[in-house]
């Protein structure tokens, strides 16, 4: 998901070009001198932006790491090696490449809450170590595989999905389950990439997202969450492409209608809605039927729902249909 000129175009890692990098720089320019153009303004002095990660408030989550592994879930593959996933992200909020993990240090990341409402009985928001220490946490070893045909094999720690969803009692009028990053250009310069639809948006039924495998992460590793992998908290949903994996959520909202994706509005045909791994609808402008490990470079086939149709095939009837795997 590199971009050209125009918005709605991404060309896979591989195929990214001089031209990309050029037009990454190019933003990552503009961001700096939109931050050097409000600290002027507003009298701050340039080192305010250190100043500020240097206030930041203590975690009180630390002691629950790590998390006592549940045994369900295996990998048909190692580990993949923890340096590797840290500086290999995708997070477009601050900027188009894959080494952004120095640059999402400027995420803020306590005190930190997350609203969760919309069509519930128990609204609340949540400021997030009560969250976090409300929760059963637990870490599960899954695959992850992103759209661009890469992959890897992560211990994220996290809790259930549904244990959240349980506790705000969502109505019987709730279908879909909304969720949205933090928005603030002055410390995410690509949220200044204005042709984007700020905030990142994702969204789920209300039927996958109390699926046993979706679940809310706060930490990986064994450890709380870097900030590169969308602290203080992000979905994972091992059966669909990465970017359903929305990262460093400040909202959870119960809606009817299905909500209009970041990626659906940046490119529908590419990037839908459901987004179920599947090795035999390639991507438009290329194959998905092998993935690259991120570490070792090796190419592994690619599975059905990425392994895990064990616990979703049956949320999709229709498993000749396109529409589920777009
Ligand atoms: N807010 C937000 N969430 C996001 C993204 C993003 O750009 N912004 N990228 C997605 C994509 S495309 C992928 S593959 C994963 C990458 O997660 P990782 O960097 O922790 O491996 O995050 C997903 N979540
Ligand atoms: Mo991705």
């Amino acid at each position: 998901m590199h971009y050209l000129r125009r918005p709605g175009w991404a060309i896979p890692e591989h195929e990214a070009t001089p031209e990309a990098v050029f037009m990454d720089r190019r933003r990552f320019l503009k961001g700096a001198l939109g931050v050097l153009a409000g600290g002027i303004a507003g009298g701050i002095p340039l080192a305010g932006a250190a100043e500020k990660t240097a206030e930041e408030p203590a975690d009180r989550t630390l002691n629950l790491y790590p998390a006592k592994r549940n045994p369900k879930f295996t990998l048909d593959r190692p580990l993949t090696q923890e340096s590797v996933a840290a500086t290999f992200n995708n997070f477009y909020e601050f900027g188009g490449t894959k080494t952004i993990h120095f640059l999402a240090q400027r995420l803020k990341t306590r005190p930190w809450q997350v609203r969760v409402g919309g069509l519930v009985r128990k609204p609340k928001v949540y400021d997030i170590d009560d969250l976090i220490r409300a929760m059963p946490l637990e870490e599960r070893l899954y695959r992850f595989r992103c759209v661009e045909a890469w992959a890897m094999a992560v211990p994220w720690t996290g809790f259930s999905l549904s244990a959240l969803i349980k506790a705000v009692e969502p109505t019987s009028e709730a279908r879909f389950v909304k969720m949205t990053t933090f928005l603030d250009r002055t410390v995410a310069f690509g949220q200044l990439q204005f042709w984007h639809p700020w905030p990142y948006v994702e969204a789920l039924t209300l039927d996958e997202a109390t699926n046993e495998l979706a679940i809310l992460v706060t930490g990986v590793y064994g450890k709380p969450l870097p900030k590169q992998h969308g602290a203080p908290l992000r979905l994972i949903t091992p059966w669909k492409y990465g970017f359903k994996s929305i990262k460093s959520i400040v909202a959870i909202e119960f809606v009817k209608e299905r909500p209009k994706t970041f990626w659906e509005t940046v490119g529908p045909s590419e990037y839908g809605f459901w987004a179920n791994v599947n090795p035999t609808f390639p991507h438009p402008r290329w194959s998905q039927a092998t993935e690259r490990l991120i570490d070792t470079n090796e190419v592994r086939p690619t599975q059905i729902f990425n392994g895990y149709g064990e616990w979703v095939a049956k949320l999709y009837p229709d498993l000749t249909s396109r529409t589920y795997f777009t």
